[in-house]
């Protein structure tokens, strides 16, 4: 289907989503910058409420609706099929350690920092006032104060109750600082040299980093205020991964390609260091749950889904691990699993030269326990339901 349609298209795609939301925020972005022709929908749109949401199965956003009338939930979903239709500018590097990394970015920036859910939620007095009234509007964008608080207020209620599932207790709260410190002065010393991660053209990583980075910490009233003090090029950054044009002002001069001889910057090195650091554990107490639930399952049939309930980005159980020297127990994402297992499977069919390159790399940024994790079983997504392959 996407082979056919390869670089062109007949009409605009919709984008369903809403400028709060973490990976719409991504999907604008990538959208904006590979000049693929939208228009954008709130999920208040009849047609969402009517055709999308039921034919996708999901009331998650974003969900992309093509010009044939296709849809797809999921963002790493979307980009596989945007990225084979409109190939050009790519937004994967083609050589191993850029690809390598910017797979890295995009893992942990879209599944793995709760610094977005932190900072938006436990800051209620700069924030809700601000984050309600955007909740409401995407329900009702035309309603009146009284409507976009009772609406607003609703969902409010609903994100506020993922606070077990992500296990940001109070005496977490510095350690969310000192991650979301760490993110904005490595970027901000990236962004001084080069105006994305791997030189003069965004990738993957650079819109997986939007999600968190625009629609709740570039955005949300508090960690706004702290990314513009602390981290006026990460503020300038997010602000033109929104425009359609690749090269800034600032870079005037920086070809729109990829950084020679497959170069990964120091900068980008660290990040993902940190990144894995942070988050590695949780994917090993994850894929252990996920054996653990295959060993319990032995003669599951392929397309078995992982949710008994029909959720579709279904948690395996409570998880208890460290987090920079403290204790935190919150919830298994599975679906993380999925989007780490593309780059596990992706690096094993790399040809022994890159392989080798791409394993260096992994060494050099703490990314090969991560990379070490295995899955008992294939995961695949089937009518946007996690299941066994
Ligand atoms: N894996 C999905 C996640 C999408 C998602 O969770 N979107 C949020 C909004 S940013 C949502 O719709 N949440 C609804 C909910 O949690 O029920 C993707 O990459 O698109």
């Amino acid at each position: 289907m996407a082979e056919r349609f390869r670089g062109h298209c007949d009409g605009p795609f919709a984008l369903y989503g809403a400028y709060a939301s973490f990976y719409t925020g991504k999907t604008r972005s990538y959208l904006r910058k590979k000049g693929i022709p939208f228009v954008e929908r709130l999920p208040s749109h009849p047609r969402f409420r009517e055709e999308v949401s039921p034919a996708a199965r999901s009331k998650r956003i974003p969900i992309l609706e093509t010009p044939e009338g296709h849809v797809i939930q999921d963002t790493t979903a979307i980009f596989d099929y945007l990225e084979r239709r409109f190939p050009d500018p790519p937004a994967l590097p083609s050589t191993p350690r850029q690809r390598l990394a910017a797979y890295l970015v995009d893992l942990v920036a879209s599944e793995g920092l709760k610094v977005a859910w932190h900072y938006r939620w436990n800051f209620k007095e700069p924030n809700l006032h601000f984050v309600t009234r955007e909740f409401g509007r995407s329900f009702k964008p035309r309603g009146s104060d009284e409507l976009l608080d009772h609406y607003g207020n609703v969902v409010a209620a609903q994100m506020d109750g993922h606070r077990p599932r992500l296990g940001i207790t109070p005496e977490l709260y510095p350690v969310m600082e000192e991650i979301y410190f760490d993110i904005l002065d490595t970027l901000e010393a990236h962004f001084t040299e080069t105006p994305y991660l791997f030189g003069g053209l965004p990738s993957v990583g650079d819109f997986g980093l939007m999600g968190p980075l625009f629609a709740h910490l570039g955005r949300d009233p508090w960690p706004l205020h702290l990314m513009q003090k602390r981290a006026p090029r990460v503020f300038r950054w997010v602000e033109h991964m929104n425009t359609p044009e690749i090269q800034s002002p600032e870079f005037w001069d920086t070809p729109m390609s990829y950084l020679a001889d497959d170069e990964v910057p120091d900068t980008v090195v660290r990040l993902i260091r940190m990144f894995c650091q942070d988050n590695t554990p949780i994917f090993q107490a994850t894929a252990g749950l996920y054996h653990a639930w295959m060993e319990a399952r032995p003669d599951l049939p392929a397309g078995s889904l992982i949710s008994d309930v029909d959720e579709d980005q279904p948690n395996l159980g409570p998880i208890t691990t460290s987090l920079r020297g403290h204790r935190i127990t919150a919830g298994s994402p599975a679906h993380a699993l999925w989007v780490l297992q593309r780059t596990l499977d992706w690096l094993a069919a790399l040809p022994p030269d890159d392989r080798a390159a791409a394993d260096a790399l992994a060494a050099s940024c703490g990314a090969t326990d991560l990379l070490s994790v295995t899955l008992a079983r294939p995961l695949t997504r089937i009518g946007n339901r996690l299941a066994v392959a």
